[in-house]
C-alpha cells in the first residue's frame, strides 16, 4: 500500500440533464456505484436545488463519494475517495459515467502518500467502545427539496422518495413524504402546498372576500388544481362554482395524495373544467360571477398569464357589479418586483380605491411572508362593510383553523414598508 486512500476527481459531461437534476435518480446511482464497489454506505444526503441541480454526499465506510451537478451544462463534478484497499473507486466511476451516459475526464491522486507521512503510536483521549452504527440508508435517507431564487431559498427534508411524478404538457408534477409538514405538492421546483399548513392560504384566499361579499352564490376559480380553495368555498351556502385548473395532473396528484385537501371534487355543485383560465375569462359572459378567485401558480409556465392587465380586464368584465376578485400576490419579500407590478395592475384595472392588500403567514413559501390582491367592482370595502359578528360565527361554526374576525380587519394592515412598497400613505 503506498498510500492511505484513492481520490478520483471527475469531469462528467454531455451527461443526461433530466438524470443529472432529479435529486432521487442521482442519490440512487451514488448508492449504487458505492455498493457495486464493495463499500460500506452509511447515510446519504442530497439536496436539490431550485430551479435545478443537485448536490450530495454518500458517506461510506470507506470514505465518501460526492457530486454537484449543472444540469443545464450537461455536467456534474464527482469525488470518488475511497481509503484502504478494499474498494476500488473506479468501479463507482464506471457505474456513474453509465447512469449518467457521459463522456469524462479523470485523475486519480494518491491520498496520504507513505513517502510523505510516518504512523506514530496514538493514543486517544476518549477511547469508542462501540463501533459506529451503520445505519440503513433509506431509514437516513436526507434529500432536501428547496424552492428559491439566486438569493434566498425555502428547503424542507424529505424522505428521498417521490410518490407522484409527472411531466405534463405545461409542468413537473410532484408529491414528496417531507419530515416535518406531511405530503407536498410541488410545480417545478416550487412549493404549492402541505398537508401541514395548506389551510393557511386557502382559508385566506377563500374566507375574507367570502365574508366581505356576504352573499355570493356563483364563484370562479382560475387553477386551484389541488382543490384546497374550493373545499373552503364549500363551506358556503354557493349554488354553483367553476373551476378551470389547466393541469389534470394537480388535480390527479392531489386526488391521490392530498385527500383532505382535494377533499371537493365530487360536490354536485363544482363545475370541473380541465382547460386554460386565461381563455375562460376572456370568453366569459360579462356581469357572470359574485366572486373570483385566482389560485395559480408563480409567473412561469402556464400561470405567467395570470399576471396580465389583459387578464384582470377580463376577470373585471366577468365579474357582477358589487362583485370581487383575488388572487394569490406573491411575497413582498420574495417577489417584490411582482408584488408591486400586480399591485399597480390590479389599481390600473379595479381602481386605487378598490385594490386592497393582505398578508399572511404562508410557513412553507420562501420567506414566510405571503400576500393576497382583492380588486373590488363597486364601492364595498374588505375591513369597512365587514360585519365580525358574522365572520365569527362562521368561522367558529365551520371549525376553521387560521381565518378569524380578528385576523381578517388585520390582514388588512400593511407594515409601514409595505405600503411604502405600494405607494399608500401611512
Ligand atoms: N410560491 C407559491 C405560490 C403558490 C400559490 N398557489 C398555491 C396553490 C395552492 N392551492
Amino acid at each position: 500500500m503506498k498510500s492511505l486512500g484513492r481520490h478520483i476527481l471527475v469531469e462528467f459531461s454531455n451527461c443526461n440533464a433530466q438524470v443529472l437534476n432529479d435529486a432521487q435518480a442521482v442519490e440512487e446511482a451514488m448508492i449504487t456505484a458505492a455498493k457495486t464497489a464493495g463499500a460500506t454506505v452509511i447515510n446519504s444526503t442530497f439536496h436539490h436545488f431550485s430551479p435545478w441541480g443537485i448536490s450530495g454526499v454518500v458517506v461510506i465506510q470507506e470514505s465518501h463519494l460526492a457530486i454537484h451537478t449543472w444540469p443545464e451544462y450537461k455536467y456534474a463534478a464527482v469525488d470518488l475517495f475511497t481509503c484502504g484497499e478494499s474498494v476500488d473507486p473506479w468501479v463507482c466511476f464506471e457505474h456513474l459515467k453509465q447512469i449518467f451516459q457521459a463522456n469524462y475526464s479523470a485523475m486519480e491522486l494518491n491520498r496520504g502518500s507513505l513517502h510523505l507521512i510516518k504512523k506514530s503510536e496514538f493514543i486517544p483521549q476518549a477511547t469508542r467502545h462501540e463501533p459506529s452504527p451503520i445505519h440503513d440508508p433509506s431509514v437516513e435517507r436526507s434529500v432536501w427539496f428547496t424552492d428559491k431564487d439566486e438569493n434566498q431559498a425555502l428547503s424542507l427534508r424529505y424522505n428521498g422518495e417521490v410518490l407522484f411524478n409527472e411531466v405534463s404538457p405545461f409542468q413537473q408534477v410532484r408529491i414528496f413524504k417531507t419530515h416535518a409538514y406531511g405530503k407536498m405538492l410541488a410545480i417545478n421546483n416550487m412549493i404549492m402546498c402541505t398537508e401541514r399548513d395548506e389551510y393557511h392560504y386557502h382559508e385566506m384566499i377563500t374566507h375574507p372576500i367570502m365574508q366581505m361579499h356576504g352573499n355570493a352564490k356563483n364563484v370562479l376559480v382560475i387553477g386551484g388544481g389541488d382543490g384546497g380553495t374550493i373545499r373552503e368555498i364549500f363551506k358556503y351556502d354557493v349554488e354553483k362554482v367553476t373551476m378551470v385548473e389547466i393541469d389534470d395532473a394537480v388535480i390527479r396528484a392531489s386526488k391521490q395524495h392530498l385527500p383532505t385537501v382535494a377533499s371537493e371534487f365530487n360536490n354536485p355543485k363544482l363545475n370541473l373544467i380541465v382547460g386554460d383560465g386565461i381563455q375562460f375569462v376572456k370568453d366569459a359572459a360579462p356581469n357572470s360571477f359574485d366572486v373570483i378567485i385566482v389560485d395559480g401558480s408563480d409567473p412561469v409556465g402556464p400561470a405567467k398569464g395570470l399576471f396580465t392587465a389583459e387578464f384582470y380586464g377580463n376577470c373585471r368584465r366577468a365579474l357582477k357589479d358589487g362583485g370581487a376578485l383575488i388572487t394569490q400576490g406573491e411575497s413582498p419579500m420574495f417577489h417584490e418586483e411582482t408584488f408591486m407590478e400586480l399591485n399597480k395592475c390590479l389599481k390600473g384595472i379595479f381602481g386605487r380605491e378598490q385594490t386592497h392588500t393582505m398578508l399572511f403567514h404562508a410557513t412553507t413559501y420562501p420567506s414566510g411572508m405571503w400576500s393576497l390582491q382583492m380588486g373590488v367592482k363597486g364601492q364595498a370595502h374588505p375591513v369597512k362593510n365587514f360585519n365580525a359578528d358574522r365572520a365569527r360565527q362562521f368561522a367558529s361554526a365551520k371549525k376553521l383553523k387560521y381565518y378569524n374576525h380578528e385576523l381578517h380587519t388585520a390582514a388588512f394592515s400593511l407594515p409601514t414598508f409595505v405600503r411604502n412598497m405600494l405607494g399608500e400613505s401611512v
